[in-house]
């Protein structure tokens, strides 16, 4: 009877794995096919070799972008070297790249492994820069002052909180203020991946404040990407495994209302509901994950590889 007991579990245990392996392969799109969409006038950013996970193009035409990220199971390629934060002034007719160099007594540059960027500009048009950091694997998120004529960062402080375990994107709101994404509930590794392979969706977004921090909108299955609308009013969040944007509206208090749920499906019919500029099958750029546009002209981020340049 016990034996009897025993397999029985043991049947249904492995129908709930096989059932979850299916929805877990459908939420990562394993099969999904990437037919190409092609731009007329694309580059490779020479200098950038190892990654662009996030992008952010002020105003002006400079964009910073956070390369070198190292992440579990991810590859690397710069295992030994810390991340850097680039430059790109995209005004140029070639532009290039140029690492920022990190000044500031307090911060630890050999363990620097920058993901998520965000950038906000004072009235008196100082640019901050708040940068995700995974020091072994932590989540800090480190806040800088832009010297511009220094092509310099200068380190101003190391944020970290209780609700900001497993952070992954940021879009700042003030000098020191940002809404963050948390792409994970668990903190342990092992913990982690049964979260994610189950799709528990117990993602989250924290709203940040030295003197407030609250947790404004849950339930995601893999919270990723997050910004905000150029009036403000509006902050974007990607869902990346249930290949969803939400538009939520912000408030004066900073609390965020769910206003519209944009699925990325039907790309490819008459009337799709989001338009695909750029695909390409991984030959030219492999795990892009930002893209940002600056005067008619695109520039594509990717995790661990390359960034592209093209004309829209
Ligand atoms: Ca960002």
């Amino acid at each position: 009877m016990a034996k009897l007991m025993l397999l029985t579990l043991l049947g249904l245990g492995l129908a709930l794995f096989r059932d979850h392996r299916a929805s877990y392969q459908a939420r990562l799109n394993a099969f999904g096919e990437v037919k190409p969409v092609e731009l007329p006038n694309c580059n490779l950013v020479k200098g950038i070799e190892s990654g662009s996970e996030d992008l952010e193009i002020l105003p002006s035409g400079l964009a910073f972008i956070s390369s070198g990220l190292k992440y579990p199971e991810i590859k690397s390629f710069e295992p030994d070297k810390p991340g850097k934060i680039l430059l790109m002034d995209l005004n140029e007719e070639d532009p290039t790249v140029l690492e920022l160099k990190i000044t500031g007594s307090k911060f630890d540059h050999s363990s620097f492994n920058p993901h998520g960027i965000s950038t906000f500009t004072d009235e008196d048009n100082t640019v901050y820069l708040l940068v995700v950091n995974h020091p072994d694997f932590k989540s800090t998120v480190e806040l800088f002052k832009f010297q511009e004529e220094e092509k310099s960062l200068l380190h101003l402080k190391t944020i970290r909180h209780e609700l900001l375990p497993n952070l992954n994107d940021i879009v700042a709101v003030g000098p020191e203020h940002f809404y963050a994404t948390n792409d994970h509930y668990f903190v342990d590794h092992y913990l982690r991946s049964w979260e994610l392979y189950l799709g528990l969706a117990w993602s989250y977004v924290v709203y940040y404040s030295p003197t407030e921090v609250q947790v404004m909108a849950d339930g995601f299955d893999f919270a990723n990407g997050i910004n905000i609308s150029p009036d403000g009013k509006y902050v974007y969040i990607g869902e990346l495994l249930a290949h969803k944007i939400h538009v939520y509206e912000k408030h004066a208090n900073w609390t965020l209302t769910p206003l519209k749920v944009i699925r990325i499906q039907n790309i490819l019919t008459e009337e799709p509901k989001v338009t695909r500029v750029y695909a390409e099958n991984g030959t030219v750029l492999q795990g892009s994950t930002v893209a940002s546009v600056y005067k008619g002209k695109l520039l594509i981020g990717t995790v661990f590889q390359k960034a592209l340049y093209c004309e829209l």
